[in-house]
């Protein structure tokens, strides 16, 4: 039986839920996972199901756990090892996962997540794209060293889980990015979970689809 729940959102759209569900998944966590379909205009109930009215929540064994960065750290606590060894590379670690998860706000309102289709040339903005700037800036740096394939090292961590979202956007969106950066894309979309969400996300029910993200504002090329 397992011992407790995962909420998420639809899969296609819940960047969110991508980081929540990779870092229970990387843990080992043995969770049930409630999908609860995002609204046009909010979902009702997301918010009567979890406390802070949003996905990912997780409960699990007694602990009740929302926000995704505080996932990643409960998740962390279950597994050592998720976040990097060496105190200073964990520190690193740590504050790029907190600059994604306070930040960059631009890019993810000019690129939205969906993982069903491909918007080539749309959404840049000026601010999106200097979100893009301090991005690759944030991955040269860990990459360089770390060696890769993944952030810190070779094995995909909590840090890869928290920017695994945007690796989907340059996917959809295919913003211009230097070849290191293109590399760690590829990287991170070849992980068998995160090929594991996006079979998933492609199986969800068509009623499932919502207009906003399917034909957003920015998707003609700029
Ligand atoms: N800061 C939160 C953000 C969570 C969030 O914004 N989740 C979105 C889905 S990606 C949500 O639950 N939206 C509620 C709704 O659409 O009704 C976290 O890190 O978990």
């Amino acid at each position: 039986m397992p011992e407790g729940r995962l909420f998420l959102g639809t899969r296609r759209y819940s960047s969110w839920s991508l980081r929540g569900w990779l870092c229970v998944r990387l843990a080992g966590l043995d969770v049930e996972e409630v999908v609860l379909p995002l609204g046009a205009d909010g979902t009702p109930a997301i918010r009567a199901a979890t406390p802070g009215g949003l996905v990912p929540y997780l409960e699990h064994r007694g602990a009740r756990v929302w926000e995704s960065i505080a996932i990643a750290e409960y998740c962390a606590e279950h597994k050592p090892g998720l976040w990097p060894a060496d105190p200073a590379a964990r520190a690193h670690a740590r504050s790029i996962a907190a600059e994604m998860h306070a930040g960059f706000r631009a890019l993810r309102q000019a690129m939205p997540m969906n993982l069903g289709r491909e918007f080539p040339g749309g959404g840049r903005t000026p601010e999106a794209l200097a979100d893009i700037a301090r991005i690759e800036a944030i991955w040269r740096e860990a990459l360089a060293a770390s060696g890769g394939p993944f952030l810190f090292g070779r094995e995909f961590g909590l840090a890869d889980a928290m920017f695994a979202p945007v690796v989907t956007r340059f996917l959809t969106w295919r913003p211009e990015i230097a070849p290191a950066t293109r590399a760690y894309v590829e990287a991170v979309r070849a992980h068998p979970l995160v090929e594991a969400w996006y079979a998933a996300a492609l199986a969800e029910p068509a009623d499932w689809l919502l207009d906003k993200y399917e034909n957003p504002p920015g998707a003609a090329p700029q």
